[in-house]
């Protein structure tokens, strides 16, 4: 809405889950954005799962594309592991909100294949075969390049290497940053730290330095 009132062509991307759209902030995001036609696009990431809970248990609706029609905000239900699929919808969402006609909401049906955390463990909770036919997006486009023709083996050995240069180097330089000061977790939220907070902060600050 910001960029809007600056008049400028930004727009806002707002990227979450499926569990995210039965908290109330979904809604009143939603209602806002439809309200005051906001340059925003909704991507939600439906990957069947809220942690633990399945889709069908967190919500009655068949869709959570069908939500966008109470805002009268168009929406779309999509593949999301169909990479031209998200190129392409994505695409039409954000020259609509450039061109100033409002928000959308896009919901790309996805899996995921691993754990929630590091702290999940999804055996308890799903099917050992559940999701077990879904292809990864990558290998779906892998297997579309090289059936029309388009997968160029020398250029795709050196966009890895670019990348894994790239990533190793980001990791490097993050790992030789400067270390935080914990102490920064305390301060700058009171303008002064009430009673409780400081003698926690002491009390944290005093237990990593093991006393
Ligand atoms: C406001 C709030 N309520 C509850 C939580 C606890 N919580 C963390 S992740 C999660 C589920 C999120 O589900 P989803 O949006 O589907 O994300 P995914 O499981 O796909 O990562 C919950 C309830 C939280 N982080 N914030």
């Amino acid at each position: 809405m910001a960029e809007k009132r600056k008049g400028t062509k930004n727009i806002a991307l707002a990227y979450f889950g499926d569990g995210a759209t039965s908290e109330g902030d979904f809604h009143e995001g939603l209602n806002f954005a439809s309200v005051f036609q906001t340059p925003t696009v909704f991507f939600n990431q439906n990957n069947g799962y809220a942690i633990s809970v399945p889709i069908d248990k967190q919500m009655n609706s068949k869709t959570i594309a069908q939500k966008a029609l109470a805002y009268d905000m168009p929406s779309a239900r999509i593949d999301g592991n169909d990479c031209f699929s998200v190129y392409f919808e994505m695409e039409k969402a954000v020259d609509r909100a450039r061109e100033g006609s409002g928000p959308t909401l896009i919901e790309a049906v996805t899996w995921r294949t691993g754990a929630h955390t590091t702290a999940d463990d999804p055996t308890k909770y799903r099917p050992d075969d559940q999701g077990e036919e879904i292809v990864h997006p990558l290998d779906r486009l892998e297997m579309f390049m090289k059936n029309y023709g388009h997968w160029n083996e020398e250029w795709i050995n050196e966009t890895k290497e670019k990348i894994e240069n790239e990533v190793e180097a980001a990791v490097e330089a993050m790992e030789n940053s400067p270390k935080a000061n914990p102490a920064d977790l305390f301060d700058y939220v009171f303008e002064q730290n009430p009673e409780q907070l400081e003698e926690q902060k002491d009390q944290y600050l005093a237990q990593l330095k093991g006393d």
